[in-house]
């Protein structure tokens, strides 16, 4: 008898797989349907983690499963390969990042192929290579030309670790993405930004093709990041003589300096009494402080507070008083100007009514400065009595509901809902004010003052002055005359790459910034199509036949990042002419996170590693010191110490176990919590099944084949052939539709392995005992040919191998799915019998529970039954259920 012995059986079908390039694939098959499935691509941070093996795994089951049944499968892979690990991996040992980022692909790569993934590996792509971000550029140049693309001088999130700027999805609490200790501080600098916001209203309609395709938690995260508010602009005017004329200063046709405000209650305008500036706003500097130079530490002590807490609701609210005043342009009251730190400049228009009585921030600030409060909008009862608040009561409990308006003449009684647009129409009348939306959503800041990246393909004169690159000089390559030495921009440090001579003539200026690497990850999935075009990214055709992206597989953390920038760039692509289609992945699977115990120790303050662990009366303790340890099931990481490597767990049970593992623990949006029982489960699983098959291949009839159904003569079986038969049409079935249902891997695997039960069975009571009937063979031999197809998917290995032990030259992935015939699936028959007029005309195998209309459909299907009945008229039809159906006929 042969041994399992899957570093064998899994080295050989890799070899014959990679250097056979079996899973080469093609944009265009005649007679089969597209299907791309997609894997995130990688980090290449040097190794994979468990994570990746879980999501690799789930996106290679789906690959074959749906090659087997007949689509022609685009399955790439590809490395997501600038950003500053590279770049401080140079600062700590001298090796340029390049260097560093092809060791640790080239590694990974080898590593994944030890999992045995069907990647078409000829499509690899990597974005840091010029072939790659020479599109980026080009992108870039013609989302300029469109108005896509532009620079603008603002505060933006500054990383003092990552010494670079970080657009605001970058930002978590006021912290740094990469560096959760680091508090991001606010820079005035000058910066380039994709005009996401001109597609805000689009990427939040376009959920609608998304719903039921994504889960519904990613597109809540979207909408939450776009946050569509629906409001009015309502235009204050500056009670000042200002002279200047500065463009950020915005001028009525009277020459009044005019400060507009976004207000989702227009309704509350009456109540308004006073109005607060961002600490940043253009007229602080410009007017205020000329005007008003002792406030300037408390503004500037502002501006320097960070962002999130600013805003936060429990955070103290400072301001200050500007000295001026504005009129409220529906009752032309004079009312105070200050400056507050819970308004953001990004945010609106940067300034804000405040309205104490309705509003809680704006309560907290007026109590704290003593401003005046005045109630505009009264309760309802539920008599539909008016309350009539008081300012008592707004000090206990603040109203920010629905009601009946009040203290705001001509509107006073009617609805403060009905209010709402009517203040707005009178506005828009005096030209004061309109109905506008507003959206949270930020343009995408893509500027990075860092080396590994693409080169924003930009010069500039001595005045300043912006100049694209030519196309034909593209790509702007990344230069190698480079010191990495930890201070600043490190392309800042060559001269080459900076000095430039203009079209004109005259000595230019290279820009140094170069894109977030989110630019990279925007668009690789059409770069795929086509990976080593170098007249142009891809061809139109591809990208339309090939997105949206059947499925597209990856984790949640990218919700409102990379899965947003990715929607955005689409549609950009589209409108500049290079798709048809409106949205890249049209379904999503966010895989679970993998978990595993981790082990911490009180004494020694560190989580220790599992091999420094023992268990002692069902508890850790330490192996060296016996001391108890808290354990805790929680996300894997580095820190914790309870992470598994996946080329370790390869090495030692095989890739097919591993695979099978992950796939059959949990379901694959659910958490996985990795457990070495639950591995050497899978791993056993696999031995039985490989011994029992290659142990009875030889019993099974080969001439018995698909194409004939396996010759099996059904009324000749035995009862023993019939269950097992039974089974296996069940299990191809179940394992089916679990797959169909959202990729339910756990259930399909779990009706394998019940499978197999019944087939050890079957071997020791008909193959061991040669009890067996003139099919026996033949139904065998369907038995391990539909069994081997479908473990394929999850444990590809052990598929082939077993797939050749049965004669075959073929590979288990270019084979069909297997089919089941719904009759064999049956439980349990019973015969159903047929009279016609009380005698008993014949009888038909039916599934008990059969209806009456069915029973009755079956009864007249009968040749017997309707010799007795055609010409004669139906008097009455008698079902007795799970017995017999009676058709009482005349003439
Ligand atoms: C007057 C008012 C009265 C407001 C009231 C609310 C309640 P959402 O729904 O999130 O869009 N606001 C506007 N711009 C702001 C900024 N830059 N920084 C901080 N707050 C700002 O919120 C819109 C409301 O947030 C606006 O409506 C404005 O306050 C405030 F009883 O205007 B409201
Ligand atoms: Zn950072």
């Amino acid at each position: 008898i042969k041994e399992y012995k899957p570093s064998e059986i899994e080295k050989k079908w890799q070899d014959k797989w990679f250097e056979g390039d079996v899973f080469k694939s093609e944009n265009k098959v005649d007679g089969k349907e597209n299907y791309y499935v997609l894997e995130m691509f990688a980090y290449p941070s040097g190794k994979l983690h468990v994570g990746h093996l879980r999501n690799y795994a789930i996106g290679d089951a789906i690959a074959r499963y749906k090659k087997m049944k007949g689509f022609n499968v685009l399955h790439p892979f590809g490395w997501d390969s600038f950003g500053l690990p590279a770049e401080n991996a140079a600062i700590d040992n001298g090796a340029h990042p390049g260097k560093w980022t092809k060791a640790n692909i080239d590694n990974m790569r080898r590593q994944m192929k030890l999992m045995g993934l069907s990647y078409d590996w000829d499509r690899e792509l990597s974005t840091y290579t010029p072939e790659y971000y020479k599109w980026n550029q080009k992108f870039f140049i013609e989302m300029y030309k469109k108005g896509l693309v532009y620079k603008k001088k603002s505060y933006v999130n500054w990383c003092p670790d990552c010494n670079t700027v970080l657009a605001n999805e970058q930002v978590e609490g006021g912290k740094c993405w990469r560096h959760g200790k680091t508090d991001v501080i606010q820079k005035e600098l000058s910066q380039w930004y994709f005009k996401i916001t001109e597609y805000a209203e689009e990427l939040l309609q376009g959920h609608e093709e998304l719903r039921g395709h994504w889960p519904e938690q990613v597109l809540a995260m979207q909408k939450n990041w776009i946050g569509k508010s629906t409001g009015a602009e309502v235009d204050f005017i500056l009670d000042f003589d200002y002279k200047g004329n500065n463009e950020n200063i915005i001028k009525n046709e009277k020459g009044e300096v005019v400060i507009t405000v976004f207000t989702t209650r227009a309704d509350t305008l009456f109540g308004a009494t006073y109005l607060t500036l961002a600490p940043e706003h253009p007229l602080v500097e410009e007017v205020i402080l000329k005007q008003n130079p002792e406030i300037r530490e408390k503004v500037e002590a502002m501006i320097n507070e960070d962002k999130i807490s600013r805003t936060a609701e429990d955070k103290e609210k400072e301001g200050v008083f500007t000295g001026l005043y504005v009129i409220n342009p529906i009752n032309n009251v004079k009312v105070p100007l200050w400056i507050g730190n819970y308004v953001l400049i990004d945010y609106g228009t940067g300034a804000v009514m405040a309205v104490p009585a309705h509003d809680a921030r704006d309560l907290a600030f007026a109590k704290k400065y003593d401003l005046p409060i005045k109630i505009v909008v009264n309760p309802v009862d539920k008599d539909e009595n008016v309350h009539e608040l008081t300012l008592e009561e707004t000090f206990e409990n603040i109203f920010t509901g629905n009601g009946i308006m009040t203290n705001s003449g001509e509107f006073d009684g009617i609805s403060n809902e009905d209010g709402k647009i009517k203040i707005v129409e009178k506005l828009e009348k005096l030209g004061k004010g309109k109905a506008t939306i507003n959206y949270r959503l930020h343009d995408w800041l893509i500027s990075r003052q860092r080396y590994w990246g693409t080169p924003i393909p930009v010069i500039y004169d001595e005045d300043g002055n912006i100049y694209l690159e030519e196309e034909a000089n593209l790509p702007v390559k990344l230069p190698t005359d480079i010191e990495f030495n930890g201070k600043g921009n490190p392309l800042e440090t060559s001269e080459e790459f900076k000095n430039v001579i203009l079209p004109n003539g005259k000595k230019g200026r290279r820009e140094t910034d170069t894109m977030d690497t989110f630019v990279d990850s925007s668009w690789y999935y059409l770069r795929y199509l086509d990976s080593h075009n170098d007249k142009e990214p891809f061809k139109k055709e591809d990208a339309d036949n090939w997105t949206p992206v059947h499925q597209y597989i990856g984790g949640i953390e990218h919700a409102v990042m990379h899965l947003l920038y990715a929607r955005f760039f689409h549609k950009s692509l589209r409108d500049l002419g290079y798709v048809d289609t409106n949205e890249p992945f049209k379904r999503l699977l966010t895989q679970g996170m993998v978990l595993g115990p981790s082990y911490y120790s009180q004494n020694e303050r560190r989580y220790l590693f599992p091999r420094e662990v023992e268990m002692k009366d069902g508890k850790p303790v330490s192996k060296e010191t016996g001391e108890e340890l808290t354990t805790k099931v929680e996300k894997m990481s580095k820190s914790k110490n309870n992470g598994v490597d996946p080329e370790e767990i390869v090495k030692e049970y095989g890739a097919d176990s591993s695979r099978v593992f992950t796939l059959f623990a949990a379901p694959p949006e659910k958490e996985l919590e990795w457990n070495m029982n639950g591995l050497a489960g899978a791993y056993r699983f696999i031995n039985r099944l490989y011994l029992l098959i290659s142990s009875t291949a030889d019993f099974a009839d080969k001439n018995a084949s698909k194409e004939n159904n396996y010759g099996i003569n059904l009324d000749a079986r035995s009862e023993k052939d019939k269950e097992i038969q039974k089974k296996l049409h069940q299990t191809v079935k179940k394992v089916t539709d679990s797959i169909e249902d959202d990729f339910h891997f756990n259930t399909a695997i779990a009706a394998i392995m019940e499978l197999l039960n019944d087939m050890t069975t079957y071997k020791q009571n008909v193959i061991d005992k040669n009890d067996i009937s003139s099919e026996s063979k033949k139904v065998w031999h369907e038995v391990l040919e539909k069994v081997i197809l479908l473990i394929a998917p999850f444990a590809p290995h052990v598929a082939d191998e077993l797939w050749s032990d049965l004669g075959n030259t073929t590979l288990t992935f270019e084979q069909e799915w297997p089919t089941f015939v719904e009759k064999l699936t049956v439980e349990n028959n019973f015969n159903l019998v047929l009279q016609v007029n009380g005698k008993v005309r014949d009888m038909l195998p039916a599934q008990i529970g059969i209806s009456k209309g069915d029973a009755e459909k079956l009864a007249f299907s009968s040749e017997k039954v309707q010799k007795f009945v055609d010409g004669k008229e139906v008097v009455k039809v008698i079902v007795v259920p799970n017995k017999l159906v009676n058709i009482v006929v005349k003439g």
